[in-house]
């Protein structure tokens, strides 16, 4: 493969990256197959995060590659508006079969931003449905990432993601994060501490009455901002003062779903039902872009008593149960269960959680925390810099160690596929401790 030209390389805007910086330098990777990317010149690239926390079952798996193809053959595209084609059926079953009870229906997709964004919509349409149209706020919580709709953004509580968009805010409020480096230090799983901060949602509730507010949304482990897995009976507080005060409760699932806790959802890992459950990456094991929205049982049915020529919905998208998508979605849910990978992210969990914590007192290594397949160390950030310490880490990961993994701020994230080896495991965190030395 020819190296890319200069006007190529500015051409592309990449996303969330500081550009200057990657043009000077790119980090391209132009093949990938199982737990591995490989660049131009075959150099063989480790993934310990499933890409973007999306290649759960690894990459380039034959059986999904195979149905993309024959889907591309066979029906490129099909409108799901007023139309349908069978594999969009079938997806939708195969993952509401994998949800909770109560979650029988799919809204889909073409990401999480918009599975968010949706999940919100038909929250607020759902109270106006019910003669409840005042119930519009939305509550998130600190650090939570929702993605880059209006919505996801204002419900999300990364400051750097907010700031300049403000002005456009949809109404929110936030609960606090759930981290306390005081109180969780080095813990492993679900912290013990910290299930009381789900009762400031009744704080908010006092503030705001709940006849204002439409639905809290969480992640149930926090992903994007460094792996904050929920406090030990955290979501089941949750739930119940959501219920009590008539709030719809949202599981923004995009990360932890279909495997990386080691159960289909985090729903199911940690016992507590929501009323919506955002999906997308894992979904198609990041083949093909899709996500969606499961939607309990009532709250389809509310939908469901208009006249039968109105759409009983005015939302959806273009691509909404794409094809490829769709043929892509069954054939990875297939994937799971011939390989049992929810089952074997949970065997593996143990060992994955040793590893991690092997880097306990390494250099700069200022905390580390894990839940299912997914872990994060925090990293003594720069004063001068913040940020800098992570970001040089992950660029001697990759170029020096051969590696990709993901970097928020000073804090690193792992997330392998679920296909990954106890050695191969062994590997990411030995390969993270040698960059540390350096
Ligand atoms: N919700 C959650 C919980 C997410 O993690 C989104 C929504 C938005 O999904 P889309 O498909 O619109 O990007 C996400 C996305 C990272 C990282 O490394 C995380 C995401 C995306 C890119 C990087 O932390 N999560």
């Amino acid at each position: 493969m020819a190296a890319l030209t200069t006007n190529q390389l500015e051409a592309f805007w990449l996303p969330f990256t500081p550009n200057r910086e990657f043009k000077q330098r790119p980090r391209i990777v132009t093949r990938a197959e199982g737990m591995y990317y490989f660049d131009k010149d075959g150099r063989k690239i480790l993934d310990a995060s499933a890409g973007l926390w999306c290649a759960n079952a690894g990459h380039c798996r034959t059986p999904i590659v195979k149905a993309i193809q024959e889907a591309a053959e066979t029906l490129d595209f099909a409108p799901t508006f007023q139309f349908g084609h069978p594999k969009v059926f079938e997806a939708a079953a195969k993952i509401a079969a994998l949800a909770p009870q109560g979650l029988d229906h799919v809204f889909f997709t073409n990401s999480g931003s918009e599975a968010t964004d949706t999940a919100v919509k038909l929250a607020v349409a759902y109270h106006r449905a019910k003669g409840e149209g005042t119930r519009t706020r939305i509550i998130g919580r600190e650090r939570a990432y929702h993605g880059v709709g209006m919505t996801g953004i204002s419900a999300g509580g990364l400051v750097a993601n907010k700031r300049w968009f403000n002005a456009l805010a949809y109404p929110a409020d936030h609960l606090s994060a759930t981290y306390s480096r005081q109180e969780q230090h080095w813990s492993r799983g679900e912290p013990a501490w910290g299930a009381h901060l789900a009762d400031e949602l009744e704080k908010l509730v006092a503030l705001h009455d709940a006849s204002t507010i439409a639905a809290v949304i969480v992640e149930p482990v926090a992903g994007s901002t460094g792996v904050l897995p929920p406090p030990k009976g955290y979501l089941k507080r949750l739930r119940d003062i959501a219920t009590k005060h008539g709030i719809l409760l949202i599981f923004d699932e995009v990360i932890t779903g279909f495997g990386r806790v080691g159960a289909a959802f985090a729903a199911e890992r940690f016992g507590v039902t929501p009323d919506l459950l955002c999906f997308a990456k894992g979904v198609t094991s990041g083949a093909v872009p899709m996500g969606g929205v499961l939607v309990d049982k009532r709250i389809y049915d509310q939908f469901m008593n208009g006249p039968e020529h109105v759409p009983d919905m005015f939302h959806g998208y273009t691509y909404s149960g794409h094809p490829l998508a769709a043929a892509a979605a069954c054939a990875t849910i297939d994937l799971y269960k011939d390989e049992n990978l929810f089952g074997r992210a949970r065997k593996l969990e143990a060992h994955f959680e040793e590893a991690v914590h092997t880097l306990k007192g390494k250099p700069h290594v200022a905390d580390i925390r894990n839940v299912g397949l997914a872990a994060a160390i925090d990293l003594d950030g720069i004063d001068s810099a913040p940020g800098k310490r992570g970001f040089e880490t992950m660029k001697e990961l990759f170029f020096k160690h051969d590696m990709m993994c993901r970097v928020s701020g000073d804090t690193l994230a792992f997330s392998p596929p679920l296909i990954a080896t106890e050695s191969e495991i062994d590997e990411i965190f030995g390969r993270v401790g040698a960059a540390l030395a350096a």
